[in-house]
């Protein structure tokens, strides 16, 4: 069961983050209206939000979940690909200090964004992207086999469609996956049930199992009746404005 999420503000320089999407700039102002609506849907869920303002200097500051890593036996910082990324980790850094005992960090030459990195039930599925480097994706393996964690490392940088490997694939819990054509259909994934999300609605693979629900984007109706066929209560979350600077719904919030 999660408890708690830490969120950022999307701030007034939003349309200045970066994108590929090539699907015009964001809307600051819904922007912060689709993130409100987040935050209601993840209190509904039943967790207490720390949302910290908006960071001037980091226009993709919202979208915290590539800057650390949370588990249940600790937590690690990243050391996001993109430089323009790196100083958004000082103040989730501070924001988890008290709350984690001691978190370790990715070190230069390595990078890993935590969008690349997808828990199903304790094994860790870390990509390795345009963002997150061999070395970031080996040294995260080890300080997660250090918490007792297995890993397994994927090769995502054929699929060019995936910013991120979570861009692809997400666990729904039930040792059940959420995942688009393009994710590499490596023996590790043999464990689990996949539930195929069609290319026509590839947006929708990152869905987000918080408790007893499942945060989806709205405008995807096949993939929603798939998971509500297997008993999910779905929550259907407007996602436009970050969608456009190629974010997905579970990048918005780091859970714990
Ligand atoms: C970026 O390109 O880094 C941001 N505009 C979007 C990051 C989205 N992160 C994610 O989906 N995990």
């Amino acid at each position: 069961m999660f408890t708690h999420a830490l969120l950022r503000l999307p701030g007034d320089n939003f349309a200045a983050g970066l994108t590929q999407a090539g699907e015009g700039a964001p809307d600051p102002e819904l922007a912060l209206e689709q993130h409100r609506r987040y935050c209601e849907a993840l209190a509904a869920c039943g967790l207490s939000l720390t949302v910290l303002p908006a960071d001037p200097r980091h226009p993709d500051g919202c979208f915290v979940e590539d800057t650390a890593l949370l588990t249940e036996r600790g937590a690690i910082l990243m050391r996001p690909g993109a430089p323009s990324r790196r100083g958004e980790v000082d103040i989730i850094e501070a924001a988890l200090k008290g709350l984690f005992p001691e978190i370790p960090q990715i070190r230069s030459p390595g990078t890993v964004d935590a969008g690349d990195v997808c828990e199903a039930d304790g094994h860790f599925l870390i990509g390795i992207s345009a963002r997150t480097n061999e070395a970031g994706a080996e040294e995260l393996a080890k300080l997660v086999g250090d918490l007792g964690y297995p890993a397994t490392i994927l090769d995502i940088r054929n699929t060019r469609e995936l910013l991120h490997l979570k861009t692809g694939l997400s666990y729904l819990g039930d040792r059940r996956l959420l995942a688009t054509s393009g994710v590499p259909r490596v023996p590790a994934l043999d464990a689990y049930e996949l539930i195929e999300v069609p290319a026509s609605e590839r947006y929708a693979a990152n869905a987000l199992r918080v408790n007893d629900h499942v945060l989806l984007a709205a405008g995807y109706p096949k993939t929603r009746a798939a998971i509500e066929a297997l008993g999910y209560d779905v929550i259907a979350l407007e996602m436009s404005e970050f969608r456009k600077l190629d974010g997905g719904l579970s990048c918005l919030s780091l859970r714990w």
